[in-house]
């Protein structure tokens, strides 16, 4: 089984570098939607590009082609469900959707596609996926049938985060749901990330730079943002350049100008 993506997660995090991620849908992405999207993302590369959503309706092969010969982000699969897959993808986000109680996201798709990605190769992430109210009712939320956690509840989220990191898994999302109203609040993430030891992916709501140097600010090791950027292709070039200068910040912030790490 491959490592690199995951070690690529350790190390920037132990550098103190958040990662961005573009969230691709191909249900919402295709034809020239998805050319302005590459076009954009030619111009500026997000660390990751992931690829799914709640409910697909093409292949992603031909998408997935296409990034890689145009585009220098590592490509990382985010299925809906055990059809989602392709083995072209860098890698793949093992989900398992922990807040929830339906068997059928927490082994049932996984048993139906296991052969097909063990065979492949392809470097798997095991990662607790992890639902949080996003002020409507979300894909995830109907497709899955399962219930977000409420907004207010920060000990269940934090228990529900300590029992996948107990799992064995390794990496914990927190998602809003695709268009949510609200993002996971601030407030949640750094509960969470001061908590808990596991890489912390957040998503779900992000919709300005304000919103990602929030996420960022409170213990977001790597952010998803999708439908903003979707529906305005020119902001994917002015996100991912945001994202460089917020970590040239920090790095400044953290090592001053003798190069001492000021963190330890
Ligand atoms: C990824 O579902 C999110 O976690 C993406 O959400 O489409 O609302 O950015 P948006």
């Amino acid at each position: 089984m491959k490592h690199g993506i995951y070690r690529k997660i350790l190390i920037n995090r132990e550098a103190g570098k958040k990662m961005f991620a573009v969230l691709i849908d191909p249900e919402k992405s295709y034809g020239r939607n998805f050319a302005s999207v590459v076009a954009a993302l030619k111009v500026a590369s997000p660390d990751f590009i992931l690829i799914g959503g709640s409910h697909q309706v093409r292949s992603i092969d031909s998408m997935i082609a296409i990034l890689k010969e145009e585009v220098t982000s590592d490509i990382i699969l985010f299925p809906g469900d055990a059809d989602q897959f392709s083995p072209h993808a860098d890698a793949m986000l093992y989900l398992n959707l922990i807040s929830g109680r339906n068997p059928e996201y927490l082994i049932g798709q996984h048993v139906k596609s296991a052969r097909m990605v063990f065979e492949s190769g392809i470097e798997v992430i095991s990662t607790a996926y992890i639902l949080i109210d996003g002020g409507k009712v979300s894909a995830v939320e109907y497709m899955s049938n399962t219930r977000p956690i409420p907004r207010d509840k920060e000990e269940i989220v934090l228990s529900t985060a300590i029992a996948g990191e107990l799992m064995g898994m390794r990496l914990t999302y927190l998602e809003a749901g695709s268009g949510a109203a609200i993002p996971v609040p601030a407030s949640m993430i750094s509960y969470i990330s001061e908590r808990t030891q596991l890489p912390l992916v957040v998503g779900g709501g992000i919709t300005s730079l304000n919103d990602l140097n929030n996420a960022f600010d409170a213990g977001a090791d790597i952010v998803v943002v999708g439908n903003i950027l979707e529906q305005n292709t020119d902001r994917i070039v002015e996100y991912v350049k945001w994202v460089h200068q917020y970590n040239d910040k920090n790095n400044d912030d953290r090592y001053g100008q003798n190069g001492t790490d000021r963190t330890k």
